[in-house]
């Protein structure tokens, strides 16, 4: 299925009247502030988040999985899956792909597929916390840590594989997440399974393009539950720090133990330089399946605070880390989930660039910590929606892509052309 600029133009031509009315007097409030609106509304429309190839279906929990329907059964219809998400908002120009689930077959045929829709490959993720069918050694105690050099040995291959599909597809990033861990005290030398990752890590990296990056992804629990090779964001920067200039830390959001001061993180990590990526998502309790911005959208504000601190060129900011949603989707529509993911974030993003730096930074100087706060809350407290329907409008996205998906029956139509038993590969 595809969406047609023509109906993205009728859409919007409704909506134009009362959105008009609604950006005018938003304009005017900021125009007041010295803010200018257009700087906002330029910044909104050139941020991008990659989608991942495996939030596109129902996602699962151990104890089950209920099935959409109309589920992309193959890469192709992966792509075609986000080419309807970019296609409605405009932000989602990029998809990050997981080997072994989305080999590509024929990369020169997948690459054009993903011109079409106006797609570029993000990073690519390997996965060494399964087996695979006809896989010589199994990852049950580790990859990359493990004590034999040969399952070592076939990990580092693995992520060398992927490196090489990735360069295939016009990907500059190779993202690094291991379930490496042990679940009772004794089983694994700490000190020894880092060592070992990090040898591992360093054979990987020597492997990728000199215009390559390598994302270090942490996690504190799960699937092990005693201790994980590469726990906190700490040991990943380690890590980063000794494999090379180009390997990095990568932010998950849900990869945080309960209350963690995130944007703290953020802020060290941008200091040093290290910050390669991020995964957007949200949680309550633990891991990071919910909807970006649903729990907590104070901590996503406060991170872009953080993100755009150094200086006041946002673009750079853009361009020089990897921004991804990272999320698995139990009972919604997973495309519709995207869509308020995107929404959530760029909500975020268009406080933080509200934000006056002027007064906040007076506010510090003097320790004046009630006006520091009460300038972060002027912005958190700015409803923004009209900024972001004209960052949309200006590039053909849809004034409401949400609305837009439930008015032409998107799911309904990929029901009826790939069926009600069409299953997605991936978590
Ligand atoms: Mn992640």
């Amino acid at each position: 299925m595809q969406i047609h600029a023509e109906q993205i133009e009728e859409h919007n031509k409704k909506a134009l009247p009362d959105h008009r009315d609604a950006l005018a007097s938003m304009a005017s409030r900021l125009e007041a502030q010295k803010t200018d609106p257009e700087r906002i509304i330029r910044q909104l429309s050139r941020f991008q988040i990659a989608i991942p190839s495996w939030a596109l279906g129902a996602g699962g929990t151990r104890f089950g999985r209920f099935p959409m329907g109309g589920e992309p059964g193959s890469l192709e219809q992966k792509i075609e899956d986000v080419g309807l998400l970019h296609a409605l908002n405009r932000s989602s120009g990029a998809i990050s792909l997981h080997i072994p689930w989305d080999i590509p077959k024929d990369t020169a045929a997948i690459k054009y597929l993903a011109d079409e829709y106006n797609l570029a490959f993000d990073a690519v993720n390997s996965n060494t916390f399964q087996d695979q069918p006809g896989q010589e050694y199994s990852y049950k105690y580790g990859s990359l840590s493990h004590t034999d050099p040969a399952v070592r040995k076939q990990a580092v291959d693995h992520n060398v594989e992927v490196i090489r599909y990735g360069e295939a597809l016009g990907s500059k990033a190779l993202t690094v997440w291991l379930a490496d861990g042990s679940n009772f005290p004794g089983q694994q030398n700490f000190r020894k399974a880092l060592d070992r990752t990090r040898q591992s890590l360093e054979s990987i990296y020597a492997e990728m393009p000199s215009d390559w990056k390598m994302l270090i992804e942490y996690k504190p629990y799960e699937p092990n539950f005693y201790s994980t090779v590469i726990p906190d964001w700490g040991t990943s920067l380690l890590l980063a720090g000794k494999v090379g200039d180009r390997a990095t830390t990568l932010v998950d959001l849900g990869h945080h133990l309960p209350n963690t001061n995130i944007e703290q993180i953020v802020a060290t990590l941008m200091m040093e330089g290290k910050l390669g990526g991020f995964h957007f998502n949200d949680s309550k309790y633990g891991d990071d399946d919910l909807t970006t911005g649903s729990i907590d959208p104070f901590q996503l504000f406060l991170i872009f605070t953080e993100l755009l601190e150094e200086d006041h060129a946002p673009e750079e900011v853009f361009s020089r880390i990897s921004w991804m949603i990272d999320a698995s989707h139990n009972v919604k529509d997973p495309l519709e989930d995207l869509l308020q993911s995107v929404e959530g974030i760029k909500t975020a993003l268009a406080q933080a660039l509200l934000i006056d730096r002027e007064a906040l930074n007076e506010a510090r100087a003097v320790n004046d910590v009630t006006m520091a706060q009460q300038v972060l809350q002027d912005a958190f407290r700015t409803d923004v929606r009209p900024l972001l329907r004209e960052s949309r409008i200006r590039s053909g996205a849809a004034a409401d892509p949400l609305r837009l998906y439930r008015k032409l029956e998107v799911r309904k139509k990929l029901i009826s052309e790939r069926g009600e038993d069409s299953v997605a590969t991936g978590l």
